[in-house]
């Protein structure tokens, strides 16, 4: 029972492959507007999202088709609104690597209980990549929810019921049709064996002479039935429903905001991952063009954040958010002057590499390994980098 109802395992975040989890979406800033609500009340997830540009040539891209959504177990939670970049979420769009994209989703509570919500994109032909999870409790009673809209003709309608019975007896209908069908044959028994022995017996060109013409009326009747009810249902509804419009299908394009652009460069010249001690070393060469001096406040990969406690204070929100306050830490200097290009190595050091199983990196025959660099100035600006590049494992 125990493993059923282990809350760390609800959503498989850690079997999800560390190449996937580094190298797909970077996700930072992810936050939910409440962690405890009622039945009926709004929820607002919001966050941003940058394509990595390492992504695995083997998984099919997020520039082809993406949609973006919540990861919860069932629908425990209704959809009014999805953003990204302001551009209205409700069909699949396409994100490039590099950019940033801003979401906000606006759920409705449906049904109480506690969920680890997560903001993913699901990717055509990949399956969805996930985002960092917060847990939130959804109290009240599962009665009080309504979910009704208007629509274009100014009809409100509940959404929670519309349409259901006609498409129940639809399907009872259709089914019933199909039994009846199947029953006719049934009952001409014996079946498979002995007419399969009459086919071999005859010939394939006098097979036909087993079909009787009580089986070919049956056969034409059931036809017949078929198609009318095709037809009158085509006539029915468009009697009923004149005004119809088909379900949007099509792609539309997310906007992209302009941004201050970044004026730091950045190479990873080395990574190595210490298996023993769980640490991450990495050497990086920084550029700073910009016209405050900078340091390095946290490494984000994977949906694993390591934060520099000397630059940024960021704490778990609960046990399950993968934030380690004080992992990251810069060897000597840790400021990158204006003007200067200069070496620093950081170490990435925690337990969650091997507890968020991503130490099974040193297995994939492609070790490469992206993350987020957060910059911050002495104001607390901030300029986000990807880095990205070959994994050396260490054994000892
Ligand atoms: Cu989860």
């Amino acid at each position: 029972m125990t493993l059923f109802t282990s809350p760390a395992w609800a959503h498989g975040e850690k079997a999800q492959q560390p190449v996937l989890r580094m190298r797909t979406l970077h996700w930072f800033d992810v936050d939910v507007s409440a962690r405890r609500l009622d039945v009926g009340q709004t929820l607002v997830v919001k966050g941003s999202f940058v394509p990595s540009h390492a992504w695995p040539e083997h998984v099919p891209s997020a520039q082809q088709t993406a949609f973006l959504n919540i990861g919860v177990p069932g629908p425990a939670f209704v959809r009014l609104d999805n953003r990204i970049n302001g551009t209205p979420g409700i069909r699949s769009s396409s994100f490039k690597p590099g950019v940033q994209y801003d979401f906000v989703i606006t759920l409705k509570a449906r049904t109480p209980g506690r969920y680890h919500v997560h903001p993913l994109l699901n990717v055509k032909d990949a399956g969805p990549i996930i985002g960092p999870g917060i847990w939130v409790e959804v109290g009240g009673s599962a009665a009080n929810f309504s979910n009704t809209v208007k629509t274009l003709t100014g009809q409100e309608i509940d959404l929670e019921s519309y349409g259901l019975a006609n498409a129940a007896g639809w399907s009872a209908l259709w089914a019933m049709i199909g039994l009846a069908w199947f029953g006719y044959w049934l009952s001409k028994a014996p079946l498979v064996l002995p007419r399969f022995r009459r086919v071999v017996e005859l010939g394939n060109d006098r097979a036909d002479e087993m079909i009787t013409g009580r089986d070919r009326k049956a056969a034409m009747l059931t036809l017949t039935v078929t198609l009318l009810l095709v037809l009158g249902g085509y006539f029915w509804a468009q009697e009923r429903w004149p005004v119809n419009t088909p379900p949007q299908t099509g792609k539309i394009e997310t906007a992209q905001l302009q941004r201050e652009p970044s004026p730091l460069t950045v190479r990873m010249d080395d990574a190595r991952y210490r298996i023993p001690g769980r640490s991450f070393r990495i050497e990086l060469n920084v550029t700073n063009n910009g016209q405050s001096p900078v340091s390095v406040g946290e490494f984000n990969s994977g949906n694993l954040r390591f934060v520099n406690a000397k630059v940024l204070q960021a704490q778990p929100r609960d046990p399950d958010d993968l934030v380690a306050p004080d992992a990251l830490r810069v060897d000597g200097d840790a400021t990158i002057a204006p003007g200067q290009t200069r070496k620093i190595v950081i170490y990435a050091d925690d337990a969650m590499w091997e507890t968020q199983r991503m130490t099974t990196m040193i297995t994939s025959p492609d070790a490469v390994i992206a993350g987020m660099l957060f910059f911050y100035d002495a104001q607390g600006k901030r300029w986000a980098v990807e880095i990205s590049g070959p994994m050396i494992p260490l054994f000892g």
